[in-house]
Order: structure tokens, then C-alpha cells, then sequence
């Protein structure tokens, strides 16, 4: 059964029960049911049959955390339309990217954006129209519905048909979206309400961004798919968080590490009681060592550590019940096949020894949208999905991650492919070469730092440079600290010596 189809199930079944609580930033609540949620996706739904949304169509949803991209992410993949929710935070230049990459026919945006969307319109031909929406986190969607209402065609998904693009970067090139389908969906959701232990009485407190795979797909899919209650707060606030898990009697979180870190910090200055949670899970980034230690020291709670990425969703978790190893990102999800190999020869490791991570199972993306090319290189001759990552198996199944083959630095839990960083940086005039590294960071478990030799007779500075990254990439991307230099190592093939870079700048 698809997720979509347990959804209806759960709407009728839990009718009265809520599904969503949304909070604003001053504390303020707005209730939905399940029979609610129902009721307002289908309204969505015939507002955007109305509109002309078609099946197959990609609906760029680039919107803050509200209730508005939750209906319309459901009502659009109900219509057999694809869901493209996007960062907020992308400014034109990004946007531009992705609305003519996915050749998107409608686009939801804040009406806040206006102004810098705009300029953009005649670049997008594919664009039928803009839709500037007046979000509120907590305020009930404005949607015209059509009077009378026609009859919504919803077509039973189709589990092979696609119906969310997420958008992620690589070594070369620009972003890439991958496909995701039905059954990608609930393949995924499976595998973690067993291995999670799900329940229809959890309720999550969920404080990530929902336009990546993580607050999306595993927190608030994952709570509807188990008719359980999530509790969404629009931005992440420790001491709010604290202050809700126990006035709500929450049961379920779900970090990266830097929100962790600040979670242990605000405990240890308000003292707290968590007793009642079940379940802190950690992803997106590698779970620090001292910090698994120091949350379980905090709240008695161990964090489960987990793994997954855009184009697989989840891989591997370490046990609900069982033993949480420290460092290890666990076992393979139910249904999920890992292999262990060699990266040049793709001979099956041993184990015990480090190769590159490769993933199969019905969880994994079709592919690239429009990168046949792309697509085949990501996928091994035998089916296997190349994730990048190095890693190996300890005799009893445990999975452990030692490095990165793929250039990527991961901080906040958001990945940053520096390929995409030094594109920006080689526009700038005063930048004859630049390579971007990840420096350790207690915080933010890298730091983007962006090494460059400038071009003779300029004298830009740092802050200039900054300003120039901001400017054409969203937030996370844009180096926080730039150091010049007059050389760069390079490799036998020319290729700037990163490795070497880390080791002589980061200290
Ligand atoms: C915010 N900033 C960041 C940043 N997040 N800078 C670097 N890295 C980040 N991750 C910037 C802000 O723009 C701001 O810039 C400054 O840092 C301080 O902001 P803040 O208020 O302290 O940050 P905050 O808004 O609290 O965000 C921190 C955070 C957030 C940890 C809550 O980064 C976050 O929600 N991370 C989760 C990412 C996530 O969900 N990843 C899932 C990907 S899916 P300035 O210049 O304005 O001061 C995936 C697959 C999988 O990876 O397996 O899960």
C-alpha cells in the first residue's frame, strides 16, 4: 500500500485524533485532525485541478514551514502531479536553476518573495504561473476552491510513478534531481515503522526544515504513515523544544547533530525531565563521539544514530531495542541490501574492510530527472546504488562510516558540494583559483572555508568575498571563513590536493 493510500486509511480511522499541531514562534497553536487534514487536502486538490495541475507535473513548492506546503505536497502527489519543495532560503540565482532544470509548471511561493521572483518569470517558459501565497505558519490555507466543486480525479498511485523531486549536487555539475516514486516512499516508511517501532499514540516534536528528505520524508511522513500526532515548530529553538517535548508529553525527536548539541547546552543551564520520550534519533551528519555521550549523560536518553541520503532515503539505523553502538550508523533497515566494495575494482570487501557504501532495495530513486548519463554513473551494472560513502561492516552487521570518496562537506546537517561553492567564487573578478574545504567545527561539524589565490593587482577582501557567496547562494553554502594563499597543491592529474589543504589549514 502506498503511503498516500494508509494516509486516507488513517484519516478515517483516527478522524478526530490530531494530526498536526503547528506552533508559531510566540507559542501559538492551530489543531488539525486527521479527518481535517483529509478534508483540506482534497479542497487543495480541487484547487489545483482547477488551476490545471495535471499528472506528472512538476509543482515547485518554495514556501516556509506551514500548513499551506503540507496540503499542498500532499494534494499534489494525490493528483499524480510532483512534489519539488524547495529551500526558502534560495535566492534568484539557485531558483532560477531548479524551476528551469525541473521545467516546473506551477511555482508556490511566499509573498514575501515577490520582488526577487519576479525578474525571473521570462527565463521560465515551462512556468504557466507564480502563485504568491500569504503563509503564516499557523493560519489555515486560503485556497479558492472551485464552486461547484467538480469532482476530484485522484488516480490510485502508481507506486512506480514519481511523485517527489529532491534536489541534490555531486562532484561535478550542477544539482540534480532525483526521483523518488510511490513505492520509493513506502518502501522507506516500512522499513522505519518497524525498525522505530512507530505507534499511533507517538507524538513527534518535529523542528526541521520539511524540504529535504529528513523533516519530509522521515519525521512528518513518518508520523501520518503511523497515525501519530507531530507537534511542528516553523524554526528550531532550544529552549523551545525543551519546553514542548515536556508540555506535550512528546514521544518522539528527531535531530541533526549541531540541533543535539544545543539541546545538551540549553538542558544542562534549565535542568529537564524527559522521561517520557521514547525515541532521539541523529542523522544527516556523523553523530560526534563526545556528543552520543554527553546527550545520554544529559537527559539518560541514547541516541539512535542513523543513515540515509536523498536518492536512497533511510539505509541503515541502529536498533530500537539492541545495542546502539557509538560511531556506528547500525544495521541495514528491513528491506534495505548494503554491500561493502572495492571502489575501483567494485569487488565485494570483506569484513572489517573500508570500501565505498552501496545500497540496494525498493527504497532506492529511479534516478536523475532528465540525466539518463548521470543516472547510469550513480548506478552499478548489477543494480547498486553508488552512494559515495566509504565505509565497512564489523562481523556482526554494524555498519560504520570512515570517510567520504565524493567531495562534500556537511554542516548543520546540510550537505555543500564545493564544486557548486568555488563555481560562484571563480564569477568573482579578483578570483584567479579557489578550492573549498571543510574544516572540523565543534558546532556545525564542518565549517565551509574557501581557499583562494587572488588574481595579481586586486586586493579583495574577505568580507567582500563572503557577500559576493551570499549573494548567489543560499545561506549555508557561503564560506564562513576565507583564507588567501599564493598556491594551491595540486595532485599528479592537477587536481587541487584537498586532503592536503585540510591537514595544513584547518587547525
Ligand atoms: C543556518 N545557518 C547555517 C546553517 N543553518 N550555516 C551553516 N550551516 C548550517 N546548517 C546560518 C544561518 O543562515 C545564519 O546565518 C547563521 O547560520 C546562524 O543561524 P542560526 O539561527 O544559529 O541557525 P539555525 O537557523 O538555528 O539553524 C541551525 C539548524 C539548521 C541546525 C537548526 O541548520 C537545520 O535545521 N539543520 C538541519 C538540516 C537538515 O534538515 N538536513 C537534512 C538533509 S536530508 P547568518 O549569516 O544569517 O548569521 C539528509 C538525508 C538524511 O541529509 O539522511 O537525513
Amino acid at each position: 500500500m502506498t503511503f498516500l493510500e494508509r494516509l486516507e486509511q488513517n484519516c478515517a480511522r483516527y478522524a478526530a485524533k490530531t494530526a498536526l499541531e503547528f506552533m508559531d514562534d510566540g507559542g501559538t497553536v492551530t489543531a488539525v485532525s486527521y479527518a481535517e487534514l483529509e478534508q483540506t487536502t482534497r479542497q487543495t486538490m480541487a484547487y489545483l485541478q482547477n488551476l490545471g495541475v495535471a499528472a506528472g507535473d512538476r509543482i515547485a513548492l518554495q514556501l516556509p514551514k506551514c500548513l499551506p506546503f503540507i496540503y499542498l505536497h500532499l494534494a499534489v502527489m494525490r493528483l499524480g502531479a510532483i512534489s519539488l519543495p524547495l529551500n526558502p532560503g534560495y535566492p534568484a540565482h539557485e531558483l532560477r536553476y531548479f524551476l528551469q532544470d525541473a521545467a516546473a509548471r506551477f511555482l508556490f511561493a511566499d509573498a514575501a518573495a515577490q520582488p526577487g521572483i519576479a525578474p525571473l518569470l521570462p527565463d521560465l517558459p515551462a512556468l504557466q504561473a507564480c502563485i504568491f501565497l500569504d503563509v503564516s505558519p499557523i493560519a489555515p490555507p486560503q485556497f479558492p476552491v472551485p464552486s461547484p466543486q467538480s469532482p476530484i480525479s485522484p488516480l490510485p498511485p502508481d507506486p512506480a510513478a514519481t511523485c517527489l523531486m529532491i534536489y541534490t549536487s555531486g562532484t561535478t555539475g550542477r544539482p540534480k534531481g532525483a526521483e523518488l516514486t510511490h513505492g520509493n516512499l513506502s518502501a522507506n516508511l516500512d522499513s522505519l515503522h518497524e525498525a522505530w517501532g512507530w505507534r499511533a499514540d507517538d507524538v513527534l516534536l518535529h523542528v526541521l526544515p520539511i524540504f529535504h528528505v529528513h523533516g519530509l520524508l522521515v519525521a512528518l511522513h513518518g508520523a501520518l504513515h503511523a497515525g501519530a500526532t507531530a507537534v511542528l515548530q516553523p524554526t528550531f529553538n532550544a529552549a523551545q523544544t525543551l519546553r514542548t517535548l515536556q508540555e506535550r508529553r512528546c514521544t518522539v525527536f528527531m535531530g541533526v547533530p549541531t540541533i543535539h548539541r544545543r539541546l545538551v547546552g540549553a538542558a544542562q543551564a534549565a535542568g529537564v525531565d524527559l522521561g517520557h520520550m521514547r525515541l532521539f534519533t541523529s542523522g544527516s551528519d556523523r553523530l560526534p563521539d563526545d556528543l552520543f555521550q554527553a546527550f545520554q549523560a544529559t537527559f539518560g536518553h541514547t541516541l539512535l544514530e542513523r543513515y540515509g541520503m536523498s536518492e536512497t532515503g533511510m539505509i541503515t539505523s541502529n536498533p530500537l531495542h539492541g545495542e546502539r553502538r557509538v560511531g556506528s550508523v547500525g544495521l541495514p533497515l528491513p528491506g534495505v541490501a548494503v554491500r561493502i566494495v572495492d571502489p575501483d575494482t567494485g569487488a565485494a570487501l570483506p569484513d572489517n574492510q573500508i570500501g565505498e557504501v552501496q545500497v540496494r532495495g525498493a527504497n532506492v530513486c529511479k534516478g536523475y530527472w532528465r540525466q539518463p548519463e548521470k543516472t547510469a554513473v550513480a548506478f552499478t551494472a548489477d543494480g547498486w546504488f553508488r552512494t559515495g560513502d566509504l565505509g565497512l561492516r564489523e562481523p556482526d552487521g554494524y555498519i560504520t562510516l570512515k570517510g567520504r570518496a565524493k567531495d562534500l562537506i556537511i554542516s548543520g546537517g546540510f550537505n555543500v558540494y564545493p564544486p557548486e561553492v568555488e563555481l560562484v567564487l571563480a564569477q568573482h573578478p579578483a578570483v584567479q583559483a579557489s578550492a573549498v574545504i571543510g574544516c572540523p567545527d565543534a558546532e556545525w561539524g564542518e565549517r565551509v572555508t574557501a581557499v583562494i589565490i587572488r588574481r595579481p593587482g586586486t586586493a579583495v577582501t574577505a568580507a567582500e568575498i563572503i557577500a559576493h557567496c551570499q549573494a548567489h547562494l543560499v545561506g549555508y553554502k557561503a564560506p564562513r571563513r576565507v583564507l588567501f594563499v599564493d598556491d594551491l597543491p595540486r595532485n599528479a592529474l592537477g587536481k587541487v590536493a584537498k586532503a592536503q589543504l585540510r591537514q595544513d589549514l584547518c587547525g
